[in-house]
């Protein structure tokens, strides 16, 4: 079943993903909630790295759902963000990519982000799933930032408001969410792999202790990063950052 979507939409708070989390027993767990902000003071990415999020410019959205306790695919959701956000970007003409686990790239450059927290809630998951993408950046900003970075106006020299993005991902998320839920990542493997901006290619993936090298081979039926090292050997990662 599509499950029913209560939309809010605020002005300017400190993060999507911390505002879900401190609201989550408001809402709806029977429905998926959709947050989106016009303006962050404290956007988060991973590992409390800070996430650009200048006001009326770009898409800042966290979506709250429930999943039950022990799901095996909670490493996926990300994923499929990513991959419902890629397959918006190129609907609308951007050639983007994902870049391993949940990057979003276009021409090598970061266009936007994902953000995965959890809440533990009696017998299920609390899940919040923040995606910001870059739309209306000013190039002044996008250069302050410490990694080739881009919008998608300076990709499709267009401007495009941010809000008109949410209907259109949500229609590529939901069934992947669906999906994933009745039968796990198998089936949306293969897409997920054709988007790869790296796949073939020679990387370096850090993980907690080190960093290792080698091609990028394939993404496993549990969306982990399969590597093909130097010797030979096949390396199969489920965490690590393309650096
Ligand atoms: C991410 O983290 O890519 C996840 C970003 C998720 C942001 C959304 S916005 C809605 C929701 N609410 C939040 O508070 N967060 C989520 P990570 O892989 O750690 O990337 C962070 C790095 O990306 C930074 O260290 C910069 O190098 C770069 N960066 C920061 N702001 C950026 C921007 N606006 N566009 C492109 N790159 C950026």
């Amino acid at each position: 079943m599509i499950p029913s979507v209560d939309f809010i939409q605020l002005e300017s708070i400190s993060s999507t993903n911390t505002w879900a989390k401190e609201h989550a027993t408001e809402f709806n767990t029977s429905h998926l909630t959709c947050i989106t902000a016009k303006e962050q003071t404290e956007g988060r990415g991973r590992q409390n790295r800070k996430w650009l999020s200048p006001k009326d410019t770009n898409l800042y959205l966290s979506l709250y759902f429930v999943v039950p306790d022990g799901s095996s695919y909670l490493a996926n959701l990300g994923q499929i963000m990513s991959l419902a956000c890629v397959e918006l970007l190129l609907e609308i003409g951007a050639p983007a990519r994902i870049k391993w686990p949940n990057d979003i790239l276009v021409a090598d450059r970061k266009i936007g982000g994902v953000l995965t927290e959890t809440i533990p809630i009696e017998h299920q998951i609390g899940i919040i799933l923040g995606l910001g993408l870059n739309v209306n950046m000013p190039e002044e900003l996008l250069k302050t930032i410490d990694q080739p970075a881009t919008s998608l106006h300076r990709v499709l020299k267009k401007t495009i408001e941010p809000s008109s993005l949410i209907q259109p991902l949500l229609q590529h998320f939901i069934p992947c969410l669906k999906q994933l839920k009745a039968a796990g990542f198998a089936p949306l493997r293969s897409r997920f792999e054709e988007l790869l901006c790296h796949k073939g290619k020679k990387i370096s993936v850090k993980l907690p202790q080190k960093t290792v090298e080698g091609i990028c081979d394939s993404i496993t039926a549990e969306g982990c990063l399969k590597l093909r090292l130097p010797s030979g050997h096949f390396l199969t990662l489920s965490i690590g950052e393309i650096v």
